[in-house]
């Protein structure tokens, strides 16, 4: 609303006292105009006038003239500074305006931009898809949407923050810029669980996870290649508006791929040791880490408390900098027992399904701390997380997937926290977590309450807004979060996936209604 003031009758001829800042380069923030609303004598005064004429009287200090650009609405026009200036300056100078009797109101001319809406073909909903109609529901619907769509107005991320995604490992995909693919390391020291014909060696590369009847215990049946490592990172940094496929949620963090998981999952001495090398930390026989991450993804569980192992290279992680989101993981019970979701200074999450009630699979319980949509798990129902996936032996992958799980869940999570980062590279794990939780939306659905999911559902959009002004959201307080009973270390760790409708695609019978190869 504009403010009005008395008129005086006075001809407009204030000086403005505030000079007009030389602003380099600018932003998209920054304008050239001012809106004014006139008092009746003023509007009098440039009636005659003609756009781009100076108003009359009305000068910057420097003795620069306002121009006319064009009638507003009816006492209302628009004006042009000499030069483009950022919105506080063009506030400050409006308010100036505002002191003279015959200016009723000013404001600036501020630029509005669209919400940012990539150009990845599979983002938005298309019901004539087949296969994939739903598009990447969980970005942006309005039920268990986790707000990326406002929040990519804010940021779409930075090249200096690294996302670790401690995982099967990774494989080249259309949708993935390699440029933004750092080395990495295969932490993993068993050969027949690696795959790759030795122990830990410097290549992150997946060779798949396929295992046979009976190679993971007597009874348990055999599965396909997971690429679980590769479906996590995409919902992270999937390559975004380039036109192809889907839009990861960073557009610009780089990933650190670390193998942990391979044939019937890994083992916490190797999770461990990765944890701490992905936090930058010395690893012996491991190469030192030059890009230490932001945030570490950690998909996976497995049973009983925090052992002491776990609990300590998370806390190195932590100390050094990094925030560890976890899993809270698929098993659909209480996650006190499930490690290392249960760990103290981790950000366990939870899934929700397309409904927004929880997802059926997610575990619950106090050590949760937030949930992000994960899918619901069915056949019957389409409303997966939309992500990368590798089909055949094509080179490079390019297959997408509709999997449901806390694994997806997570990754929603850590690719938020990492544009946090880009928002402030100083903000530390506990206010990052904090936030996290503190910017959490109400749960859309009674079978998720606060003692069950978490804080609430997580909001991209405000926690960004939480990372640019921290204390508006936390005041002084930062909580670092809830305890860990120490156990023994040991155990082996699966990765969380659930993969339904085996929804994938070759991208050659994709192409449909962009010129872009999927
Ligand atoms: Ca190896
Ligand atoms: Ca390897
Ligand atoms: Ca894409």
């Amino acid at each position: 609303m504009y403010k009005k003031m008395a008129a005086l009758g006075l001809a407009l001829c204030s000086l403005l006292s505030v000079a007009v800042a030389d602003v380099a380069a600018g932003s998209r923030w920054d304008t050239r105009q001012l809106i004014i609303r006139l008092q009746d004598d003023g509007l009098r005064r440039i009636q005659a006038l003609q756009p781009r004429q100076p108003l009359p009287d009305l000068r910057l200090p420097d003795g620069r003239p306002l121009t006319l650009l064009r009638r507003f609405d009816g006492n209302g026009v628009v004006v042009r500074l000499p030069e483009s200036v950022s919105l506080e300056e063009a506030q400050r100078l409006a308010d100036q305006l505002v002191a003279d009797p015959v200016v009723a109101a000013a404001q600036p001319d501020k630029r509005l931009y669209p919400a940012l809406i990539p150009s990845d073909p599979r983002f938005l909903p298309d019901p004539s898809d087949p296969v994939f109609p739903l598009g990447q529901w969980n970005l942006f619907e309005d039920t268990a949407g986790i707000r990326v769509t406002s929040a990519w107005d804010r940021t779409t991320g930075s090249a200096a923050t690294v996302i670790a995604v401690l995982d099967t490992g990774i494989v080249d995909h259309i949708d993935l810029d390699s440029t933004r693919v750092l080395a990495g390391y295969d932490f993993i020291s068993d050969s027949w669980t690696a795959n790759d014909g030795d122990g830990r060696d410097p290549d992150p590369t997946d060779p798949g996870d396929g295992t046979a009847d009976g190679d993971c215990g007597a009874g348990i049946p055999g599965e396909a290649d997971s690429w679980h490592g590769l479906a996590v990172t995409g919902v992270a940094v999937a390559q975004s508006d380039n036109g192809i496929g889907i839009a990861g949620i960073d557009f610009r963090a780089r990933l650190l791929p670390v193998r942990v998981l391979g044939r019937c999952g890994g083992d916490v001495s190797d999770v461990v040791a990765a944890i701490r090398w992905a936090a930058g930390l010395p690893v012996a026989g491991a190469p030192s880490n030059p890009t230490p991450a932001d945030v570490i993804n950690l998909s996976l569980s497995g049973t009983g408390s925090c052992s002491a192992e776990e609990q300590a290279a998370i806390d190195d992680a932590y100390n050094a900098g990094a925030l560890v989101v976890v899993a809270a993981g698929n098993e659909g019970v209480d996650v006190t027992n499930i490690s290392p979701a249960n760990c103290d200074h981790v950000v366990a999450v939870g899934a929700i399904a397309r409904d927004g009630s929880r997802a059926p699979y997610s575990n619950v319980g106090a050590a949760v701390d937030l949930s992000a949509p994960g899918g619901d798990g069915s056949n019957s129902d389409a409303g997966g997380v939309l992500t990368l996936w590798k089909q055949g032996t094509v080179t490079p992958a390019t297959s997408y997937a509709s999997i449901a799980g806390t694994s997806f869940a997570a990754a929603q999570v850590s690719a938020a926290a990492a544009l946090m980062r880009a928002v402030d590279p100083s903000l530390p794990p506990a206010t990052l977590a904090e936030l996290l939780r503190r910017t959490a939306r109400s749960f859309p659905d009674a079978s998720c309450t606060t003692s069950s999911c978490g804080a609430g559902v997580l909001d991209v959009d405000y926690a960004l807004a939480g990372a640019a002004d921290p204390t508006a959201i936390l005041g002084s307080r930062v909580n670092s979060g809830g305890g860990c009973t120490l156990g023994a270390a040991g155990g082996r760790f699966d990765p969380l996936w659930l993969l339904f409708a085996l929804a994938l695609v070759g991208y050659r019978a994709r192409k449909r209604r962009h010129s872009s190869p999927c």
